[in-house]
């Protein structure tokens, strides 16, 4: 009788335990602390660390390696890292080598030393190493177990951290990180050089240890970038004697040379080392082809299943703080940021570093906007997605019908003048990072109208749609055209055009909505490493990636494809003459050319598009 008892007692206590809820902790109570800790090589790195008083368990920590400075971490624990801190975690906040607190000198995202380094070097990798090491040791209650996440550049640093990883590591969402600089992100599009992106951060970042913005002397950029004549002038006339690294690594290296090569990611994602959650933003302004290809390179090794992908409808990091429900005028039904966060995010640390919940990540969780509706798929592109083309036709019109042969002399030309570049959005452009308020964020998102009728832009329409058409996977633009020059950019643009009578919201009707982009700047048309002159007024075809995207044109829209050939100042202009290095370009250099899209049976120019049933 007496065991039988104990066994109900222990039975009791047992479940009691499995039920009792797990402690929910006040991120507002969190106590601070700040460090200055020494690397391998002697020099010592400022970190900030987060922990709720009185936790009666061992928690795990949380990092974040930044070159933007800790000082404003407290937020962070109390604003978008809300959910996490009251599951309670050691938050730990790290300026990285040579910015705000941090001893030695920043490097633009530090080469790996993995495979070709001296084996003694530090990276961001061995100082991630040396930092877990000591907060293992030195931060009392923790469980032994590290977890990593950060947007942009602190998601660069946790994938960074990923690669050859310190044991206690388990658990990395890198977020918008950048993976090839040259072909992708930040400072490159397919080789067009990101102008004003490209320039303020340099200066932000390199004029002193911590951020400063360039002091532009117009409001509206698009002048100031354009009275700038040849990119030699921001050091002749700027930056004078001063020597910005990353400027003048722009200057030096204008192809995808072993320079650009070393830094991108891809030769160095050889393994899937942990639990990875990707995270990307449709309307990432920054960094979207970074996490997506992270994604892809990783899942070609993920035996495992531990590499998985999420993409919601945001702007550069739009899902880490905010309600994340609109981006300028579009409203996506619900707050999907909010979601990421209580759903996805902290579930998925919970399970991996405190052995908590049962959340297993979809393959790819993916936000269909249009329809604004979250979608699992057990792949990404889904493999039942289908190839469709959007081919150009005669008289503005976008069709899935290919061109015929009364179409045989079919073309669209414009002159593209570098001294009247397209603007990117609307004027004014406030400077990227403007402190007073800058369109930069919302940028993607923006009525494509205010170009729709300039003669250096061409458009084509599908008429009203009948049936929904649901875009999941990759969009390719096949371009065939020619120049009358030696060079010239390619800017496609894949636009949801809204109808006129747009219920509920009727401000939106006839909106341009862009849903896919991207530029090619035409001289890389055979090799990133070796650029080519264009043939003038030879017929050539260029393949832009216009990326990926989960989206549902919805009947009554139509789809509309734009072509133009500058995006000012977000990409510097082309002269479309040949120069070696347009770094170095003349003034004289820059000319006005005609340029020509073919759209015949033999050169059907369109947009491809992997689509699965509505
Ligand atoms: N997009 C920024 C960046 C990342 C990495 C290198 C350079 C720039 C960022 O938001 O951090």
């Amino acid at each position: 009788m007496l065991r039988r008892l104990v066994v109900l007692f222990a039975v009791l206590a047992s479940t009691g335990r499995a039920q009792s809820a797990p402690p929910v902790y006040d991120p507002a109570s969190y106590v601070q602390t700040s460090h200055d800790i020494p690397m391998r090589d002697g020099l010592t790195l400022h970190l900030e660390i987060f922990s709720p008083p009185n936790a009666t368990e061992a928690l795990p920590f949380l990092l974040q390696r930044t070159p933007y400075g800790v000082g404003g971490s407290r937020g962070r624990v109390t604003g978008s890292y809300k959910e996490l801190a009251q599951d309670g975690y050691i938050f730990v906040f790290q300026d990285i080598r040579g910015r705000y607190k941090s001893n030695g000198t920043f490097v633009m995202q530090r080469p790996p030393r993995l495979f070709d380094g001296p084996k003694d070097a530090i990276d961001e990798s061995t100082d991630t190493y040396d930092s877990i090491e000591w907060l293992l040791k030195n931060i009392p209650r923790n469980n032994g177990r590290v977890g990593m996440l950060g947007v942009s550049y602190d998601g660069w640093t946790a994938a960074m951290a990923m690669l050859d990883p310190h044991p206690a590591l388990k658990a990395v969402s890198p977020q918008a990180s950048p993976s090839d600089m040259f072909i992708g992100d930040d400072f490159h599009h397919n080789g067009a050089f990101r102008l004003s992106y490209g320039f303020e951060y340099a200066f932000m970042t390199e004029d002193s240890k911590e951020n400063e913005n360039f002091a532009f002397d117009r409001y509206d950029t698009y002048d100031w970038y354009l009275q700038l004549g040849p990119l030699s002038t921001v050091q002749s006339r700027y930056l004078k004697d001063k020597v910005l690294p990353t400027w003048r690594d722009f200057t030096e290296h204008p192809n995808y040379d072993a320079f650009w090569q070393r830094q991108a990611m891809k030769p160095y994602l050889k393994r899937v080392t942990m639990p990875t959650l990707n995270v990307a933003g449709w309307w990432d302004q920054e960094d979207f082809y970074g996490p997506v290809m992270i994604y892809r390179t990783l899942e070609q090794q993920d035996k495992a299943n531990q590499n998985v992908l999420v993409v919601g409808p945001w702007w550069h990091g739009g899902w880490s703080s905010g309600p994340g429900q609109k981006i300028g005028a579009i409203d996506f039904g619900s707050p999907t940021g909010e979601y990421y966060r209580t759903k996805l995010q902290a579930p998925f640390f919970a399970k991996h570093l405190k052995d908590r919940g049962n959340f297993v990540a979809a393959e790819a969780t993916v936000f269909e906007s249009g329809s604004n509706s979250w979608r699992t798929f057990t792949a990404w592109p889904p493999k039942e997605a289908v190839t469709k083309s959007l081919y150009f036709r005669d008289g503005g019109v976008l069709s899935f019908d290919a061109p015929t042969a009364a179409d045989s002399a079919g073309v669209d030309a414009f002159v593209s003048d570098p001294a009247k570049p397209v603007p990117y959005r609307k004027r004014p452009i406030e400077p990227t990072y403007y402190p007073k308020g800058s369109g930069w964020r919302t940028w993607l998102m923006e009525d494509q109208r205010f170009v729709q009728n300039r003669p250096d832009v061409l458009s084509w329409e599908t008429p009203v749609l009948t049936q929904d058409v649901v875009v999941a996977g990759e969009i390719t633009a096949k371009l065939f055209a020619s120049t009358t020059g030696q060079d010239a950019d390619w800017v496609v643009k894949l636009i949801d055009v809204y109808p006129e009578d747009n219920a509920p919201d009727h401000t939106l009707g006839g909106f341009e909505l862009m849903v896919a982009n991207d530029v090619f700047r035409g001289r890389f048309r055979n090799s990133f490493e070796k650029p080519e002159p264009l043939v003038p007024n030879r017929v050539t075809p260029f393949t832009v990636d216009l990326h990926t995207q989960s989206y549902r044109f919805k009947r009554g829209h139509r789809i509309m494809v734009q072509v133009q050939s500058t995006w000012f100042p977000l990409i510097d202009r082309n002269p479309q003459t040949w120069v070696p290095n347009i770094f170095t370009a003349k003034a004289s250099d820059y000319k006005a050319q005609t340029h020509r899209v073919w759209r015949t049976p033999r050169t059907p120019s369109r947009v491809e598009i992997q689509t699965v049933t509505p």
